[in-house]
């Protein structure tokens, strides 16, 4: 009886101990990330961390799909995601606006759904679990508190000042929420003269075109908030096409302050750059442990954003992650 016995637990155990070795390889968290696109140096940065913190040796199986910074495609991976069953959708909004039908379909999957990076209007809040980015309102009232700064301290409080608007993607909750900021706070000042306002789509190349055509329709400009660096990037190359010095005639105020542009504002070229920090990986990451664990998650959680400028830009560079 007693060998049986011990058979039985033997065979028990082998089959067990394979359904644990399966379970255990089976135990991956799949996350499908709906990204935004490949537009910017944030974005790279912010794709990286996503890359690296979801992998299979941190019990992830992470799905991606770059949407080349078009909506519908948004829409498709996240049909794609539902129709994988992934365990959790990510998703950073291209735009606002759009999102209910399919957020909807997820819901009634049982998916829940993770916003990072922009946000998304919705008429029922229940249809995403979180959302983890920067406070874009804060981040254009900063960028004008800057200005300020700068006008009082080079004695320039009584001159008019012409000013553009590089704006980031019409209907990104960063462009809303910058172009408020920027807005409201500039409107304080009556020396402060807006002469137009333009999407450069967040890239490089559109933002040097939309600068080009704003200095053949301005022959004075004093100021240039560029709603994201790569805009910035293209708007000194537009400055300096023409002969002019780029923070020296012309005053930039950027946004993002990744790598390159702490090198340009040590270099003089940008004269003030407001963080948003696009490390976004980890703290998603936080979030579906939490849920994993039965945890409560706060609905929104802003990221610590600072802002710098020439005079600290070189102690700080070594400092920087992204
Ligand atoms: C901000 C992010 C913006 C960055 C741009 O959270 O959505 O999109 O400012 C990026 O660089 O393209």
């Amino acid at each position: 009886m007693k060998k049986v016995l011990l058979i039985a637990i033997a065979l028990l155990m082998v089959v067990g101990g394979s359904t644990f070795a399966k379970d255990a390889k089976k135990k991956l968290i799949t996350v499908g990330y709906a990204q935004v696109g490949a537009e910017s140096d944030w974005r790279t940065a912010n794709t990286e961390s996503f890359k690296s913190m979801f992998t299979e040796a941190n019990g992830y199986k992470l799905i991606f799909d770059d949407a080349q910074q078009k909506q519908e495609n948004q829409i498709k991976a996240i049909r794609n995601f539902i129709q994988q069953d992934v365990d959790y959708i990510v998703v950073a909004p291209v735009v606002e606006t759009g999102w209910e039908t399919v957020l909807k379909e997820a819901k009634d999957a049982g998916i829940p759904v993770i916003l990072s990076d922009r946000q998304m209007k919705l008429s029922d809040n229940s249809l995403y679990t979180a959302w983890v980015g920067g406070n874009f309102l804060k981040e254009g009232q900063d960028a004008v508190a800057w200005l300020n700064d700068y006008v009082k301290n080079n004695k320039l409080t009584n001159k008019d000042l012409n000013i553009v608007i590089l704006q980031g993607t019409i209907g990104s909750s960063a462009q809303v929420g910058r172009t408020q900021g920027e807005l409201e706070g500039l409107a304080k000042n009556p020396h402060y003269k807006i002469m137009g306002k333009q999407t450069g789509e967040f890239t490089q190349a559109k933002g040097q075109e939309v600068m080009e055509s704003f200095l053949k329709a301005n022959p004075k400009i004093d100021v240039v908030f560029a709603e994201n660096d790569n805009m910035a990037f293209g708007a000194i190359d537009a400055i300096k096409a023409i002969g002019k010095k780029p923070g020296k005639d012309i005053i930039i105020i950027s946004f993002d302050a990744v790598h390159e542009a702490f090198n340009r504002m040590i270099a003089g070229e940008i004269n003030c750059d407001v963080e948003c920090n696009p490390l976004h990986g980890p703290r998603v990451a936080e979030i579906i442990q939490a849920l994993e664990a039965g945890k409560p998650v706060d609905k929104i959680m802003y990221v610590k954003e600072g802002t710098f400028d020439t005079t600290n830009a070189k102690a700080i560079l070594p400092t920087r992650k992204y």
